[in-house]
């Protein structure tokens, strides 16, 4: 037989691996310590369509190592489901004119199948829905406990705000000043909104990332930092005319206070309704209205001429007691630091184009370097212009101003030196129907009370038929029947909070909830948690690298706080998967070069499929499908599988009697297969087995021949190394070879040692910087034999053309280099 029909092979297959179920996870063998554990996660989706190929990738990536995990002995759990809250299923529902639970619920069982087609070694028993009650339950369940520990909090305050969804926006979910789902420009409101307290755990979400640093994509450690972005600096106290409290603001810079000019406070913010006077308030209420309006795009823009109002009041500058004006201005953000600056235009550019635009002083306070030209300076240079009775900067770097000054605010009560960090709280409601109610009921008498524990869950009601589409409030405000209900503690009439949690909230346990799915007491039961977790690896796209990782770690170190784990961090390993792109772009109905995963799959076949996302390159780099060729992996796979219909030999027989030279390929190949898997470098193990497909080919043609057991041994360990990527085609092989089935339980061939051996290697012999020779020699050549057969060599001695040898450098066994 020269072909296996790929689709007869993969219809086979499924109904076969249906019934070995070799995939499900033993709680007991992990529990006992029987068998030692591995977690591999990869994000579930989204259910808004069928599988695609970014989908595709990811998986066939995961596989890899998951499979691998299975072959070396591991209990490994690798579980799947669906995030089925949120907006991307609603919106997709509402174009679809189509209930968000019928639209969700079909496109998981489509998805479903797709998976199962697509063979990834999932455990489905332990598959789950966000959306299901039984799921949403504890995601509620979870809420209230946040909530008694203070970490769930609800407060006024201006929030993003997308015109086009109708809804808030967490921070996380502001790119650029767009919504991250639709791209509308955000704008801000005044809501009383439900948040999480993410900044209680800023410092430690910062320090864990450097055990992380090693295991971790350097992109989304970076990313997280950035997010958190911790700074260090002042909080400085301003006395204003006619007021006792005063004005403090945040400052990264205290030794530029003497250069502080005149102060900003955020226009939105409450201080500054607080400090306008009568006469200039009309000016400033204008000013606000017009802020309000304005984008978070616009108020950003640096190339925007800068705007404000002076609220007609004066601050004394601590240092130098001039009285310097107070103005309100959008580039000032209401909710960082304290919501109003000191302005030293002297070596900020910001403050520097404000001073230009109001005709503001500047006094520069550190001396910039001669030729400079520019406005602002902001790098380092001796103190000028910065000294009083008191207090004598001048000379001093930035640094040492820095603290010379923070120790002298500290000893007068004027300020004191501050952490300050760029992280919000996460701000969890949501004005949309499809995701989980908040469990919160409002009384006119008790306030805000907790939906009872054993009330849980509190329902979503159907609305069939209802309108859904964004109108700013939450739908469920119009299920009269089910907003109304009794106070837990009065009894008297009260009404359910009618917004519904961030899809953001569901994620961030679920990898929690696998380890005990099915479990209607608890969340998840703990022993089981702390046995499987952390997730050993965890694949998922860059674009959440903020917001989803920074979530699931905060739920983690809230949890471990509450008691439920005992460990600090979700995953021990993160790495983050490229793109399949098409033709250099990013795959797109606009651009018309969108590639079908379905279509792909039906061509090719899934292996053919899978193998050429794993073999194009490696994990974190983009796919161009332009450039690969599922064809050419088609006939690899052929090529393979007819490998195992030329061995002769039987089952079992010993290797060890087989070709030498062919059996060091076997070996070497998957000692090497080995480490490359846990490198992440899959896409070279691959390449390797290739090299061994066509070592194998040789002895069979024109070798030892398909009798010998080195052949075998060989083929079989081409099953096996296959079976991480080819699951269909490694199964007919290992078939055709005479095992039973599974292949995916055949276990990692055991490397010999001696095998490993190196009969000789190459060395490289350098005369003046050019190579003028390569040796074969033995790997533990000492250096004098090796600077003796060097200094031998015909090409050697002609380049060196009876110069003086002024130095020889051996690095025995591959390097000569000669000095002339
Ligand atoms: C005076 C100063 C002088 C500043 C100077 C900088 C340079 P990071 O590093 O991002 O924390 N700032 C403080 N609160 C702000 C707010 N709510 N909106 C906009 N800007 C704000 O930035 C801290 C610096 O950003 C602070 O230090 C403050 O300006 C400004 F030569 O104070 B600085």
């Amino acid at each position: 037989d020269q072909h296996y029909d790929v689709h007869e092979v993969e219809a086979r297959w499924q109904q076969g691996w249906e019934d070995l179920q070799p995939f499900t996870a033993d709680d007991a063998a992990v529990l006992s310590g029987e068998r030692e554990k591995r977690y591999a996660l990869t994000m579930f989706p989204y259910p808004s369509g069928d599988l695609h190929m970014g989908h595709a990738e990811v998986t066939a990536l995961h596989d890899v190592i998951a499979r691998y995990w299975r072959q070396r002995g591991y209990e490994v759990m690798n579980p799947m489901g669906w995030d089925s809250f949120g907006l991307p299923a609603e919106n997709a529902a509402i174009r679809n004119d189509a209930h968000p639970a019928d639209y969700t619920y079909g496109n998981i069982d489509t998805q479903f199948e797709s998976f199962q087609k697509y063979a990834v070694s999932f455990d489905w028993t332990r598959r789950f829905n966000t959306s299901d009650p039984d799921y949403y339950r504890w995601t509620q369940w979870l809420f209230l406990r946040l909530r008694e520990k203070g970490l769930a909090y609800r407060k006024n305050s201006p929030v993003n705000w997308c015109p086009n969804d109708q809804t808030v926006l967490a921070n996380e979910q502001v790119v650029d000043g767009a919504c991250e789902r639709c791209g509308a420009e955000v704008t801000k409101r005044e809501l009383t909104q439900w948040y999480f307290r993410t900044t209680a755990y800023a410092q430690e979400l910062l320090d864990s990332l450097d055990d992380l640093q090693s295991t971790w994509s350097t992109k989304v450690v970076n990313a997280q930092r950035n997010w958190i972005g911790r700074s260090e600096g002042a909080h400085v106290d301003f006395v204003v005319a006619g007021r006792e409290e005063p004005m403090t603001v945040y400052t990264t810079r205290p030794d530029t206070l003497f250069g502080a000019t005149f102060m900003v406070v955020a226009a939105d913010a409450a201080l500054a309704d607080e400090l306008v006077t009568d006469a200039r308030r009309p000016a400033f209420e204008a000013y606000r209205e017009e802020v309000r309006r304005s984008t978070e795009i616009e108020r950003q823009s640096t190339e925007r001429p800068k705007t404000g109002v002076d609220l007609g009041v004066t601050a004394t500058n601590p240092l130098t007691g001039a009285e310097i004006p107070v103005y309100a201005a959008d580039y000032v953000l209401a909710d960082y630091g304290t919501g109003a600056i000191m302005a030293v235009p002297g070596q900020d550019q910001r403050d520097w184009d404000f001073a230009q635009v109001f005709g503001l002083p500047v006094v520069r306070t550190v001396q910039p370097p001669e030729d400079w030209e520019g406005e602002a300076f902001t790098g380092d240079g001796p103190a000028i212009n910065s000294a009083n009775d008191d207090i004598d900067l001048s000379g001093l770097s930035v640094e040492d101003a820095k603290r010379t000054t923070i120790a002298f605010l500290e000893e007068r009560g004027l300020g004191r030196g501050t952490v300050n960090f760029r992280l919000r709280d996460w701000l969890l409601s949501r004005q949309r129907y499809w995701g989980a109610p908040i469990p919160i009921i409002h009384c006119p008498v008790d306030g805000e009370v907790a939906v009872p524990d054993d009330q849980l869950p509190v329902t979503l009601p159907e609305l069939r038929g209802a309108d859904l589409k964004p109108k700013g409030v939450s739908p469920l405000g119009a299920a009269t029947d089910w907003v109304d209900v009794e106070c837990p503690t009065c009894g008297g009439p009260a009404t359910r909070d009618t917004d519904t949690m961030d899809t953001f909230v569901d994620s961030s346990w679920y990898m929690f909830r696998y380890c005990s799915p099915h479990d209607d007491t608890r969340a998840f039961d703990s022993d089981l948690v702390n046995a499987w977790m952390p997730c050993d690896i965890y694949i998922g796209g860059d674009e959440h690298a903020v917001l989803h990782l920074l979530y699931a770690r905060f739920f983690t170190k809230a949890l471990r706080d509450l008691g439920l784990v005992d460990f600090d961090e979700p995953f021990a390993a993160y790495l983050s998967q490229g793109k399949v792109i098409n033709n250099g772009r990013k795959m797109s109905k606009s651009l018309g070069n969108g590639v079908s995963l379905g279509g792909q799959l039906a061509d090719y076949g899934v292996d053919a499929v899978r193998l050429t996302l794993v073999f194009a390159s490696p994990p974190e780099d983009n796919i161009d499908w332009a450039d690969v060729s599922p064809a050419g992996s088609l006939r690899f796979l052929q090529r393979a599988w007819r490998l195992a219909g030329d061995v002769t030999s039987e089952v079992g027989v010993d290797a060890s009697a087989g070709d030498e030279a062919l059996r060091k390929v076997t070996h070497r190949t998957v000692h090497e297969a080995a480490e490359l898997v846990e490198g992440h470098r899959f896409n070279v193990m691959v390449a390797r087995t290739m090299e061994l497909v066509n070592a194998v080919r040789k002895a069979i043609d024109s070798g030892p021949g398909g009798a010998d057991p080195a052949v075998r041994e060989a083929v079989e360990a081409v099953a096996v190394l296959l079976s991480l990527v080819a699951p269909y085609t490694a199964e007919e092989m290992w078939a055709r070879l005479g095992h039973e089935p599974s292949v995916a339980n055949a276990g990692w061939p055991t490397v010999d040692e001696a095998l490993l051996v190196e009969d000789s290697v190459t060395c490289v012999v350098q005369v003046k910087g050019k190579v003028r020779a390569r040796l074969e020699v033995s790997p533990d050549v000492s250096d004098a034999d090796l600077e003796a057969a060097a200094l031998a060599d015909p090409a050697v001695q002609k380049a060196i053309d009876g110069a003086p040898v002024r130095k020889v450098i051996v690095r025995a066994p591959k390097l000569v280099n000669i000095v002339v």
